[in-house]
């Protein structure tokens, strides 16, 4: 009985922590969301940009804090564009070109590994070239999607 309540409440937690499960109560929530968490990874993503340009020190450590929060970040904007949630400055395409739009954020997803991989190894050419080829994700999505 024990364990069937333990299961239970593993599988409840399992889905409320599920990012594909985040649920919004309005539209205005989703955009919030996804804008929230854009917000952020660009934050973190702005600080290895600044050390992969020379325009702060590389500290090793501080690389791989913030390639591990983009990492982390990565899979959670998408759930705040679902159905119904068009608005803030994303393009309608994205709802009109679903696998395209998704293949964009799969890219990111997985410059991001990347990303975090190359910090780890603690050099800074690792670095700016992973940065460089995460950013290039970030631009051809904003292109693509986003209003200026
Ligand atoms: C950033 C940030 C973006 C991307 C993009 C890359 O640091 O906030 O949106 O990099 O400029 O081209």
């Amino acid at each position: 009985m024990k364990t069937i309540a333990a299961l239970a409440l593993a599988a409840v937690a399992a889905t409320l922590s599920a990012p594909a499960a985040a649920q919004f109560a309005k539209a205005e929530e989703a955009i919030k969301y996804r804008q929230g968490a854009l917000f952020v990874i660009g934050q973190h993503f702005g600080r290895l940009g600044a050390m992969a340009q020379g325009k702060i020190p590389f500290d090793a450590k501080a690389a791989q804090d913030n390639a591990e929060v983009v990492l982390n970040m990565s899979k959670l904007p998408w759930a705040g564009f679902g159905a119904g949630t068009e608005g803030g400055k994303a393009k309608p395409a994205i709802w009109k070109e679903q696998a395209k739009y998704k293949e964009h954020a799969d890219k990111f997803e997985a410059e991001a590994v990347k990303l975090a991989a190359a910090a780890k190894t603690g050099n800074l050419d690792n670095l700016k070239a992973a940065f460089g080829d995460a950013a290039g994700t970030c631009k051809a999505c904003h292109d693509a999607y986003r209003n200026k």
